[in-house]
Protein backbone atom coordinates (compact mmCIF):
# COMPACT_ATOMS: atom_id res chain seq x y z
CA UNK A 1 0.00 0.00 0.00
CA UNK A 2 1.39 3.41 -0.63
CA UNK A 3 2.04 5.88 1.84
CA UNK A 4 3.31 9.26 2.34
CA UNK A 5 6.53 7.34 3.56
CA UNK A 6 7.24 5.33 0.90
CA UNK A 7 7.09 8.31 -1.22
CA UNK A 8 9.46 10.34 0.87
CA UNK A 9 11.59 7.12 0.89
CA UNK A 10 11.79 6.72 -2.78
CA UNK A 11 12.95 10.42 -3.30
CA UNK A 12 15.78 9.44 -0.82
CA UNK A 13 16.48 6.29 -3.10
CA UNK A 14 16.28 8.38 -5.85
CA UNK A 15 19.34 11.11 -4.62
CA UNK A 16 21.35 7.90 -3.51
CA UNK A 17 20.87 6.36 -7.28
CA UNK A 18 21.32 9.59 -9.00
CA UNK A 19 24.83 10.65 -7.02
CA UNK A 20 26.96 9.97 -9.73
CA UNK A 21 24.71 10.57 -12.46
CA UNK A 22 23.63 14.52 -12.46
CA UNK A 23 25.65 16.95 -11.39
CA UNK A 24 25.64 17.63 -7.58
CA UNK A 25 23.72 20.53 -7.36
CA UNK A 26 20.84 19.14 -9.17
CA UNK A 27 19.74 16.83 -6.23
CA UNK A 28 19.69 19.76 -3.50
CA UNK A 29 15.85 20.06 -4.21
CA UNK A 30 15.30 16.55 -3.98
CA UNK A 31 17.28 16.60 -0.71
CA UNK A 32 15.16 19.30 0.34
CA UNK A 33 12.34 18.02 -0.58
CA UNK A 34 12.55 15.44 1.63
CA UNK A 35 14.13 16.92 4.13
CA UNK A 36 10.94 19.03 4.55
CA UNK A 37 8.63 16.14 4.80
CA UNK A 38 10.63 14.25 7.54
CA UNK A 39 10.77 17.57 9.83
CA UNK A 40 7.38 18.27 9.22
CA UNK A 41 6.01 17.72 12.61
CA UNK A 42 3.33 15.08 13.32
CA UNK A 43 2.30 12.25 11.95
CA UNK A 44 3.79 11.58 8.15
CA UNK A 45 0.94 10.01 6.68
CA UNK A 46 -2.91 10.40 5.34
CA UNK A 47 -4.52 10.04 8.71
CA UNK A 48 -4.87 12.34 11.30
CA UNK A 49 -3.91 11.08 14.09
CA UNK A 50 -5.21 12.90 17.27
CA UNK A 51 -3.91 11.90 21.06
CA UNK A 52 -6.04 12.95 24.53
CA UNK A 53 -4.07 13.83 27.28
CA UNK A 54 -5.26 14.87 30.38
CA UNK A 55 -5.82 14.17 34.07
CA UNK A 56 -7.37 11.12 35.50
CA UNK A 57 -11.16 11.02 35.34
CA UNK A 58 -10.95 13.90 32.92
CA UNK A 59 -13.11 11.88 30.86
CA UNK A 60 -10.72 11.11 27.66
CA UNK A 61 -12.70 7.47 27.37
CA UNK A 62 -15.38 8.98 27.59
CA UNK A 63 -14.82 11.62 25.43
CA UNK A 64 -13.46 8.80 22.67
CA UNK A 65 -16.91 7.02 22.95
CA UNK A 66 -18.94 10.47 22.24
CA UNK A 67 -17.09 10.96 19.23
CA UNK A 68 -17.38 7.61 18.18
CA UNK A 69 -20.90 6.68 19.13
CA UNK A 70 -20.07 4.03 20.66
CA UNK A 71 -18.34 2.34 23.80
CA UNK A 72 -14.83 1.66 22.30
CA UNK A 73 -12.84 2.36 25.46
CA UNK A 74 -13.87 1.73 28.55
CA UNK A 75 -14.97 4.16 31.20
CA UNK A 76 -15.21 4.33 34.91
CA UNK A 77 -15.71 6.72 38.14
CA UNK A 78 -12.37 4.91 39.70
CA UNK A 79 -9.31 6.66 39.24
CA UNK A 80 -7.39 5.74 37.33
CA UNK A 81 -8.72 3.45 35.37
CA UNK A 82 -7.60 3.49 31.60
CA UNK A 83 -3.86 2.02 32.46
CA UNK A 84 -2.90 0.57 29.11
CA UNK A 85 -3.47 3.75 26.02
CA UNK A 86 -5.90 2.14 22.88
CA UNK A 87 -5.84 3.44 19.57
CA UNK A 88 -9.54 4.05 17.58
CA UNK A 89 -8.43 3.82 14.17
CA UNK A 90 -9.59 3.57 10.27
CA UNK A 91 -9.97 -0.14 9.31
CA UNK A 92 -8.00 0.97 6.14
CA UNK A 93 -5.42 2.69 8.13
CA UNK A 94 -1.98 3.08 6.30
CA UNK A 95 1.33 1.20 7.07
CA UNK A 96 2.85 4.13 8.79
CA UNK A 97 0.20 4.11 11.53
CA UNK A 98 0.88 1.47 12.55
CA UNK A 99 4.25 1.94 12.85
CA UNK A 100 3.37 4.89 14.53
CA UNK A 101 1.44 2.88 17.20
CA UNK A 102 4.04 0.25 17.26
CA UNK A 103 6.41 3.51 18.47
CA UNK A 104 4.55 4.81 20.95
CA UNK A 105 3.90 1.26 22.46
CA UNK A 106 -0.11 1.47 21.93
CA UNK A 107 -0.92 -1.80 21.39
CA UNK A 108 -4.47 -1.92 21.70
CA UNK A 109 -5.99 -0.64 18.40
CA UNK A 110 -9.97 -0.83 17.69
CA UNK A 111 -10.87 -0.28 13.57
CA UNK A 112 -13.65 1.69 12.80
CA UNK A 113 -15.33 3.45 9.24
CA UNK A 114 -17.00 6.14 10.96
CA UNK A 115 -14.85 8.73 9.63
CA UNK A 116 -11.84 8.01 6.93
CA UNK A 117 -8.63 9.13 7.79
CA UNK A 118 -9.12 10.33 11.86
CA UNK A 119 -7.31 8.46 14.35
CA UNK A 120 -7.85 8.97 18.25
CA UNK A 121 -5.95 7.87 21.19
CA UNK A 122 -6.71 7.53 24.35
CA UNK A 123 -3.49 7.75 26.49
CA UNK A 124 -3.52 7.02 30.23
CA UNK A 125 -3.63 9.55 33.06
CA UNK A 126 -1.33 12.30 33.23
CA UNK A 127 -0.95 12.76 36.76
CA UNK A 128 -0.20 9.29 38.44
CA UNK A 129 3.81 10.01 37.86
CA UNK A 130 4.04 13.04 36.50
CA UNK A 131 7.72 12.98 35.60
CA UNK A 132 6.82 9.74 33.22
CA UNK A 133 3.86 11.15 31.86
CA UNK A 134 5.68 14.07 30.45
CA UNK A 135 7.87 11.63 28.52
CA UNK A 136 5.33 10.42 27.38
CA UNK A 137 3.37 14.01 25.93
CA UNK A 138 7.35 15.10 24.76
CA UNK A 139 7.10 12.20 23.36
CA UNK A 140 3.96 12.13 21.68
CA UNK A 141 3.81 15.84 20.70
CA UNK A 142 6.22 15.92 17.38
CA UNK A 143 4.29 12.21 16.16
CA UNK A 144 0.92 13.38 16.63
CA UNK A 145 -1.13 16.08 14.74
CA UNK A 146 -3.01 17.22 16.94
CA UNK A 147 -2.97 16.77 20.93
CA UNK A 148 -6.24 17.40 22.94
CA UNK A 149 -6.02 18.30 26.39
CA UNK A 150 -8.96 17.18 28.25
CA UNK A 151 -10.06 19.14 31.63
CA UNK A 152 -13.10 19.18 33.62
CA UNK A 153 -14.57 22.11 35.41
CA UNK A 154 -12.71 21.10 39.07
CA UNK A 155 -8.85 20.75 38.18
CA UNK A 156 -9.10 22.57 34.44
CA UNK A 157 -6.29 25.07 36.70
CA UNK A 158 -4.40 22.06 38.45
CA UNK A 159 -0.88 23.98 38.63
CA UNK A 160 1.30 20.72 37.87
CA UNK A 161 -0.84 20.31 34.92
CA UNK A 162 -0.36 23.71 33.50
CA UNK A 163 3.09 24.26 34.97
CA UNK A 164 5.07 21.19 33.99
CA UNK A 165 3.05 20.16 30.80
CA UNK A 166 1.04 23.04 28.51
CA UNK A 167 3.63 25.87 29.50
CA UNK A 168 6.55 23.88 28.58
CA UNK A 169 4.86 22.72 25.20
CA UNK A 170 3.42 26.27 24.32
CA UNK A 171 5.44 26.56 21.37
CA UNK A 172 3.44 23.85 19.47
CA UNK A 173 -0.11 25.17 20.23
CA UNK A 174 -0.76 25.13 16.87
CA UNK A 175 -1.58 21.34 17.36
CA UNK A 176 -3.23 21.40 20.77
CA UNK A 177 -7.06 21.56 21.65
CA UNK A 178 -8.72 22.47 24.83
CA UNK A 179 -11.68 20.35 25.53
CA UNK A 180 -13.77 21.31 28.75
CA UNK A 181 -15.58 18.08 29.40
CA UNK A 182 -18.20 17.89 32.10
CA UNK A 183 -20.05 20.73 31.40
CA UNK A 184 -23.31 19.59 32.61
CA UNK A 185 -21.76 20.48 35.77
CA UNK A 186 -22.10 23.91 35.40
CA UNK A 187 -24.57 26.59 35.20
CA UNK A 188 -24.44 29.10 32.08
CA UNK A 189 -22.57 31.80 34.50
CA UNK A 190 -20.23 29.13 35.58
CA UNK A 191 -19.39 27.43 32.64
CA UNK A 192 -18.60 31.33 31.38
CA UNK A 193 -16.01 31.83 34.57
CA UNK A 194 -14.52 28.32 33.92
CA UNK A 195 -14.02 29.09 29.82
CA UNK A 196 -12.91 32.69 31.09
CA UNK A 197 -10.13 31.43 33.57
CA UNK A 198 -8.71 29.07 31.27
CA UNK A 199 -8.40 31.17 28.35
CA UNK A 200 -6.63 33.03 30.62
CA UNK A 201 -4.21 31.00 32.25
CA UNK A 202 -3.35 29.74 28.67
CA UNK A 203 -2.56 32.99 27.45
CA UNK A 204 -0.34 33.68 30.42
CA UNK A 205 1.67 30.08 29.21
CA UNK A 206 1.44 31.84 25.84
CA UNK A 207 -1.37 30.56 24.36
CA UNK A 208 -3.16 33.28 22.96
CA UNK A 209 -5.46 32.20 20.66
CA UNK A 210 -6.43 28.30 21.97
CA UNK A 211 -8.62 26.22 20.31
CA UNK A 212 -11.12 25.58 23.07
CA UNK A 213 -14.13 23.36 23.57
CA UNK A 214 -16.84 22.93 25.77
CA UNK A 215 -18.36 19.53 26.20
CA UNK A 216 -20.34 17.21 27.86
CA UNK A 217 -19.24 13.67 27.01
CA UNK A 218 -21.05 11.53 29.05
CA UNK A 219 -23.74 13.18 31.20
CA UNK A 220 -25.58 11.26 33.35
CA UNK A 221 -28.47 10.35 31.97
CA UNK A 222 -28.54 12.41 28.75
CA UNK A 223 -27.02 12.60 25.57
CA UNK A 224 -23.23 13.66 24.84
CA UNK A 225 -23.30 17.65 24.33
CA UNK A 226 -21.01 19.76 21.75
CA UNK A 227 -19.69 16.50 20.41
CA UNK A 228 -20.83 17.79 16.62
CA UNK A 229 -18.72 20.83 17.19
CA UNK A 230 -15.55 19.66 17.75
CA UNK A 231 -15.77 16.92 15.30
CA UNK A 232 -16.42 19.60 12.49
CA UNK A 233 -13.17 20.93 13.75
CA UNK A 234 -11.43 17.78 13.67
CA UNK A 235 -12.63 17.96 9.57
CA UNK A 236 -11.14 21.11 9.16
CA UNK A 237 -7.87 20.18 10.67
CA UNK A 238 -8.13 17.07 8.49
CA UNK A 239 -8.54 19.38 5.74
CA UNK A 240 -5.55 21.40 6.34
CA UNK A 241 -3.52 18.02 6.80
CA UNK A 242 -4.48 17.05 3.22
CA UNK A 243 -3.46 20.56 1.80
CA UNK A 244 0.33 20.17 3.84
CA UNK A 245 0.69 16.19 2.84
CA UNK A 246 -0.66 17.01 -0.89
CA UNK A 247 1.92 19.43 -1.01
CA UNK A 248 4.83 17.30 0.40
CA UNK A 249 4.10 14.63 -2.16
CA UNK A 250 4.13 17.19 -5.13
CA UNK A 251 7.32 18.59 -4.22
CA UNK A 252 8.25 14.94 -4.02
CA UNK A 253 7.27 13.68 -7.34
CA UNK A 254 8.51 16.99 -9.01
CA UNK A 255 12.15 16.74 -7.34
CA UNK A 256 12.17 12.72 -8.43
CA UNK A 257 10.89 13.92 -11.80
CA UNK A 258 13.42 16.67 -12.04
CA UNK A 259 16.63 14.18 -11.35
CA UNK A 260 15.12 12.06 -13.69
CA UNK A 261 15.13 14.51 -15.98
CA UNK A 262 18.42 16.16 -15.80
CA UNK A 263 19.76 12.60 -15.34
CA UNK A 264 18.55 11.68 -18.86
CA UNK A 265 16.43 8.79 -17.62
CA UNK A 266 13.13 10.35 -17.80
CA UNK A 267 11.81 7.80 -21.12
CA UNK A 268 13.67 5.15 -19.19
CA UNK A 269 17.41 4.56 -18.01
CA UNK A 270 18.20 1.45 -20.34
CA UNK A 271 19.41 3.94 -23.56
CA UNK A 272 18.58 -0.21 -25.66
CA UNK A 273 21.72 -0.76 -24.50
CA UNK A 274 21.63 -4.90 -25.06
CA UNK A 275 19.75 -4.24 -28.86
CA UNK A 276 23.13 -2.06 -29.51
CA UNK A 277 25.78 -3.96 -28.18
CA UNK A 278 24.92 -7.27 -29.70
CA UNK A 279 25.56 -5.79 -33.38
CA UNK A 280 28.64 -4.24 -32.34
CA UNK A 281 29.99 -7.12 -30.47
CA UNK A 282 28.70 -9.73 -33.45
CA UNK A 283 30.68 -7.74 -36.11
CA UNK A 284 34.18 -7.39 -34.43
CA UNK A 285 33.85 -10.91 -33.86
CA UNK A 286 33.26 -11.78 -37.09
CA UNK A 287 35.65 -9.45 -38.44
CA UNK A 288 38.38 -10.97 -36.52
CA UNK A 289 37.45 -14.64 -37.54
CA UNK A 290 37.58 -14.12 -40.70
CA UNK A 291 40.55 -11.77 -41.22
CA UNK A 292 42.36 -10.91 -38.08
CA UNK A 293 45.00 -9.29 -38.21
CA UNK A 294 46.07 -5.41 -37.56
CA UNK A 295 42.99 -4.43 -40.00
CA UNK A 296 40.91 -5.86 -38.28
CA UNK A 297 42.44 -5.16 -35.31
CA UNK A 298 41.66 -1.47 -36.08
CA UNK A 299 38.61 -2.13 -37.45
CA UNK A 300 37.33 -3.30 -33.70
CA UNK A 301 38.73 -0.15 -32.63
CA UNK A 302 36.78 2.18 -34.38
CA UNK A 303 33.90 0.14 -33.90
CA UNK A 304 33.87 0.03 -29.91
CA UNK A 305 34.94 3.66 -30.11
CA UNK A 306 31.88 5.04 -31.97
CA UNK A 307 29.88 2.45 -29.71
CA UNK A 308 30.98 4.51 -26.90
CA UNK A 309 31.14 7.64 -28.34
CA UNK A 310 27.34 7.36 -29.16
CA UNK A 311 26.14 5.40 -26.33
CA UNK A 312 27.95 8.66 -24.04
CA UNK A 313 26.35 11.06 -26.35
CA UNK A 314 22.86 9.65 -26.07
CA UNK A 315 23.48 9.10 -22.25
CA UNK A 316 24.61 12.97 -22.05
CA UNK A 317 25.09 14.77 -19.13
CA UNK A 318 27.27 13.72 -16.43
CA UNK A 319 26.54 10.01 -16.82
CA UNK A 320 27.75 10.95 -20.72
CA UNK A 321 31.13 12.65 -19.04
CA UNK A 322 31.25 9.51 -16.87
CA UNK A 323 31.10 6.79 -19.69
CA UNK A 324 33.51 8.70 -21.40
CA UNK A 325 35.98 9.47 -18.39
CA UNK A 326 35.69 5.39 -18.10
CA UNK A 327 36.61 4.56 -21.54
CA UNK A 328 39.31 6.63 -22.49
CA UNK A 329 41.00 5.48 -26.36
CA UNK A 330 43.68 4.11 -24.31
CA UNK A 331 41.79 2.14 -22.27
CA UNK A 332 39.91 0.75 -25.50
CA UNK A 333 42.75 -0.10 -26.63
CA UNK A 334 44.50 -2.18 -24.22
CA UNK A 335 41.36 -4.05 -23.71
CA UNK A 336 41.02 -5.10 -27.12
CA UNK A 337 44.32 -6.30 -27.26
CA UNK A 338 44.01 -7.91 -24.40
CA UNK A 339 40.65 -9.38 -25.68
CA UNK A 340 42.69 -10.35 -28.63
CA UNK A 341 45.34 -11.75 -27.48
CA UNK A 342 43.19 -14.39 -25.22
CA UNK A 343 41.45 -14.96 -28.09
CA UNK A 344 44.37 -16.30 -30.11
CA UNK A 345 45.03 -19.34 -27.46
CA UNK A 346 41.71 -20.32 -27.32
CA UNK A 347 39.67 -23.36 -29.27
CA UNK A 348 37.14 -21.72 -30.16
CA UNK A 349 38.42 -17.88 -30.95
CA UNK A 350 35.12 -16.47 -32.00
CA UNK A 351 33.19 -17.91 -28.79
CA UNK A 352 36.31 -16.97 -26.71
CA UNK A 353 36.13 -13.35 -28.06
CA UNK A 354 32.88 -12.65 -27.64
CA UNK A 355 33.02 -13.65 -24.25
CA UNK A 356 36.63 -11.88 -23.38
CA UNK A 357 34.06 -8.18 -24.98
CA UNK A 358 31.62 -9.39 -22.85
CA UNK A 359 33.90 -9.23 -19.89
CA UNK A 360 35.75 -6.15 -20.85
CA UNK A 361 33.42 -3.81 -21.92
CA UNK A 362 29.85 -5.04 -21.54
CA UNK A 363 29.82 -5.74 -18.09
CA UNK A 364 31.29 -2.63 -17.42
CA UNK A 365 29.04 -0.57 -19.07
CA UNK A 366 25.75 -2.82 -18.33
CA UNK A 367 26.86 -2.03 -14.44
CA UNK A 368 26.90 1.31 -15.36
CA UNK A 369 23.85 1.36 -17.17
CA UNK A 370 22.09 -0.79 -14.08
CA UNK A 371 22.25 1.99 -11.69
CA UNK A 372 20.45 4.18 -14.52
CA UNK A 373 17.54 2.10 -15.21
CA UNK A 374 17.12 1.37 -11.29
CA UNK A 375 17.20 5.41 -11.45
CA UNK A 376 14.54 5.57 -14.12
CA UNK A 377 12.55 2.50 -12.28
CA UNK A 378 12.46 4.35 -8.69
CA UNK A 379 10.79 7.50 -10.12
CA UNK A 380 8.23 5.64 -12.08
CA UNK A 381 7.68 4.00 -9.15
CA UNK A 382 7.44 6.80 -6.93
CA UNK A 383 4.72 8.66 -9.18
CA UNK A 384 3.17 5.75 -8.86
CA UNK A 385 2.94 6.13 -5.40
CA UNK A 386 2.48 9.91 -4.74
CA UNK A 387 -0.49 9.58 -7.36
CA UNK A 388 -1.95 6.87 -5.53
CA UNK A 389 -1.47 8.88 -2.22
CA UNK A 390 -2.62 12.27 -4.06
CA UNK A 391 -5.83 10.40 -5.20
CA UNK A 392 -6.46 9.03 -1.34
CA UNK A 393 -6.83 12.52 -0.31
CA UNK A 394 -8.44 14.14 -2.82
CA UNK A 395 -5.63 15.82 -4.40
CA UNK A 396 -5.06 15.34 -8.49
CA UNK A 397 -1.15 15.25 -9.48
CA UNK A 398 -0.28 19.36 -10.52
N1 LIG B 1 -21.10 14.48 34.72
C1 LIG B 1 -20.33 14.02 33.79
N2 LIG B 1 -19.53 12.97 34.01
C2 LIG B 1 -18.73 12.54 33.01
C3 LIG B 1 -18.72 13.16 31.77
N3 LIG B 1 -17.81 12.52 31.00
C4 LIG B 1 -17.29 11.55 31.73
N4 LIG B 1 -17.83 11.53 32.97
C5 LIG B 1 -17.53 10.60 34.04
O1 LIG B 1 -16.22 10.82 34.52
C6 LIG B 1 -15.66 9.60 34.95
C7 LIG B 1 -14.31 9.42 34.33
O2 LIG B 1 -14.44 9.23 32.95
P1 LIG B 1 -13.34 8.47 32.06
O3 LIG B 1 -13.79 8.64 30.67
O4 LIG B 1 -13.11 7.10 32.57
O5 LIG B 1 -12.07 9.37 32.37
P2 LIG B 1 -10.57 9.21 31.84
O6 LIG B 1 -10.06 10.56 31.56
O7 LIG B 1 -10.52 8.24 30.73
O8 LIG B 1 -9.82 8.62 33.10
P3 LIG B 1 -8.50 7.70 33.19
O9 LIG B 1 -8.73 6.56 32.28
O10 LIG B 1 -8.39 7.33 34.60
O11 LIG B 1 -7.38 8.55 32.76
C8 LIG B 1 -16.63 8.50 34.58
O12 LIG B 1 -17.39 8.16 35.71
C9 LIG B 1 -17.50 9.16 33.55
O13 LIG B 1 -18.82 8.64 33.48
C10 LIG B 1 -19.59 14.28 31.55
O14 LIG B 1 -19.65 14.87 30.47
N5 LIG B 1 -20.35 14.64 32.59
MG1 LIG C 1 -9.59 6.48 30.47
Amino acid sequence: MSDVITVVEGLDFVVSLAEGHVHPDDLDAARTAADAARSRAGHLGTTMVLALVGGTGSGKSSLLNAIAGDTIASISPVRPHTTIPMAWIPSQAEPALHSLLDRLGVEQRATHDRFAELAILDMTDLDSVASEHRDLVERLMPEVDVVAWVLDPVKYADPVLHSEFIAPLAGSSDRMLFVLNKVDQLDETSLDGVLGHLGELLEREGITEPALFAVAANPPGRHPRGIEALVAHFAVRLDEKRVHIGKIIDDARRAAQAVAGVAGVAGGGSLDFEERWLPVREAIVTDVVAGGGAAAFEEALRTVEGFILRLSTDAGGVFGLRIRQSFGTDLIERELLAALESTIRGSDPGRELNDQLQERFGAPLRRMLWERASLSAVVSGLTVDAMTVGKSIGRAPA
